[in-house]
Formats: structure tokens, sequence, C-alpha cells
């Protein structure tokens, strides 16, 4: 956390192979078989998630970024002078450099981020563009516990960022614990800037997560390759197609990966067994009406003061506060 030599190291609060081993068994032993989508995120995962973002069909990072860039100015006035951000997943950054050009002398930055290249990369890249920022990376799963280090430096108040759309992984009842920790890390004063994708054409849905030239479906897939790889698997990729699909009664996208035949993968002295056409559910992303997500975040101590969304009302940027 030194700033000598212009060098800052994340906290590293990363769960070791054991729990990675256990949540893969267990979710692989359920008759629906399901993986966390927060192990996505590997090397490989996370540049494969960046390139997702480039894409013409996943909407989410343009619309919101067009969000911001018509809101900056009253968020700063919002946020106010000499904030600390803590963001959770901060990716490759790219998102807070914005808010920290146009902020009023934010006083420091707490990036948290699973994957510790990007959060490496990140904090010291920022650490010499901002001199005058406490950056004090946090590399853990922020779905389990993990401490923050707080600046030396008197601050106003508590922002959390949390941009992206990525409270859409969590199911309703983790999403609203979620949301209560947050308040928690917000409380008395602080707020939380936080992005929410919602309802739209389903057309729209269903390109934005099968696009055209296979990413996600790479993206998809290099779960079973990171398995293989850190959980000593024999997965055949081969052998497992992407299938994603928006179901409108449940309001979210899910996506799976499909056995193209009766297979045995041979998976840590264990051997799990797939019928021709068995899935594992890898990811659920949720859609909010402005109504919905209000609802919700009222019944975790949070009150939405500000909404900003795009002219066709496909993505929202959120300030909330405590109360
Ligand atoms: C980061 C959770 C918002 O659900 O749209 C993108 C992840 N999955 N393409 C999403 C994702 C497939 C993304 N979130």
């Amino acid at each position: 956390m030194a700033k000598e030599n212009n060098q800052v190291t994340p906290r590293d609060f990363r769960a070791g192979r054991e729990r990675f081993l256990a949540e893969v068994i267990s979710g692989l032993r359920r008759p629906q078989k399901e993986l966390p989508s927060k192990y996505f995120y590997d090397e490989s995962g996370s540049r494969l998630f960046q390139q997702i973002c480039s894409l013409d069909e996943y909407y989410i990072p343009r619309t919101e970024e067009s969000i911001m860039q018509a809101c900056i100015v009253e968020i700063a006035e919002l946020i106010g002078p000499k904030a600390l951000l803590i963001e959770y997943g901060s990716g490759d950054g790219k998102k807070i450099r914005f808010l920290l050009d146009h902020l009023h002398d934010p006083v420091a930055y707490i990036p948290v981020d699973i994957s510790h290249e990007l959060l490496d990369n990140v904090s010291n890249e920022l650490n010499n563009k901002y001199p005058d920022l406490e950056v004090l990376p946090v590399c853990a799963d922020y779905t389990a516990s993990f401490e923050l280090t707080y600046p030396r430096q008197a601050y106003s108040r508590p922002i959390v960022f949390f941009p992206g759309s990525t409270i859409s992984n969590f199911d309703p009842v983790p999403a609203k614990h979620f949301l209560e920790h947050i308040a928690r890390k917000c409380a008395p004063d602080g707020a939380l800037l936080i992005g929410v994708d919602l309802k739209k054409d389903t057309g729209i849905l269903h390109g934005a997560y099968n696009d055209s030239q296979g990413v996600t479906a790479a993206f998809n897939l290099n779960l079973l390759n990171r398995i293989n790889h850190e959980l000593n698997s024999d997965f055949h990729l081969d052998n497992f197609q992407h299938y994603a699909f928006y179901n409108p009664r449940e309001t979210r996208a899910a996506m799976h990966l499909v056995s193209r035949k009766k297979q045995s993968v041979p998976s840590d002295g264990v051997v799990i067994n797939f019928e021709d056409g068995e899935s594992i559910w890898t990811e659920s992303s949720y859609k909010f009406t402005l109504d919905e997500f209000r609802q919700m975040a009222s019944a975790t101590g949070f009150h939405v003061e500000h909404v900003w969304t795009d002219p066709q009302n496909w993505f929202s940027v959120q300030y909330l506060v405590t109360r």
C-alpha cells in the first residue's frame, strides 16, 4: 500500500483452489447443474469480457457511457468534493478514469476486483496519473468476506460505484443482501452510484448474449477451460455448446453450456456425468423496470435520489442515498 516507488500492491482476499473446487463440484452435482458466474473472470475470461464490451450487439457499455457523459456534471455536484470512491468490479479502470477526471478533488480510490492482473495494472496506472489520489486496491471476490483499507486523508463521504449492471448477476435475495452490505459501507451520508440494465425488446436482449462473432460463446466456454487448468479436469470444449436466451417471465437472460452428447468428465478425482442435451447453467442477468429496482432498493435502506436513462430507456444510472 505504500506509495514509495510509485507502486501499489493489492491486498489479497482471493479464495483458494479449495473453495473454487468445492463450489464447482457442488454446483455440478445439482439436478440442474450450475457454476457461479463470478468464476468467468480469470485472465482470459477478463480479456474476453473486454472484447464483449466492444461489440455492437452488447449495448450495455456504450449506453452506460453515453448516460454518464450526459449527466456527469450533475453527478459531480451530487457527490461533492473530497469523496472516497469504492468500486466493486473495477475491471480495466476505464469507467473510474472518466469519473476521476470530472469529480471535485477526490481523496482516495478503492478498487475491488477478482482479477489480480487487471487490478495491479489499473492501480499502478492511476497511482501515476493522479499523484494526489490515494489508491488502495483490494483483490477479492466481493460476494465473500474481505476488508477495505481506508485512506489516511480525511474524506467527505464514501461513494460506492457499481457500474455495468453487475447487480444483474445476483438472484433477488442475494441482490438484496448485497445492496444491504453496500448500504452499510455508505452509511450515514454516503451514496451508491449504480448502473442498472432495463427491460427491453427481447430481440435486442437475445442478440446481446448471442453475438455474431461468437465472443460471448467463447467467454462462456472459457469457464470449462479454466476448470480444466486450475482444477485438474478434462472437459472437452468441443463437446459443449453455448446457449443463451431471455426468459421474459423470469425477467432474466440466462447462459448455459449444453452437452452435445452423453459423456463423463473426470474432475479432480470425481466423475461428472452428462446426458445428451443436459446443460450447466452458468449465468443469470436480470433486467429491471425502474419501479422494480426502486422497490428492491428501498427494501435495503436505500433511497433512489436520481435516475438518468438514455433516450431509448435501455439502461439507467442511478444515485442512491442511505436514509
Ligand atoms: C457484467 C453481469 C452485466 O450480464 O450482461 C456479458 C456479463 N455475460 N455477456 C451481463 C455478461 C455475457 C454482464 N454483466
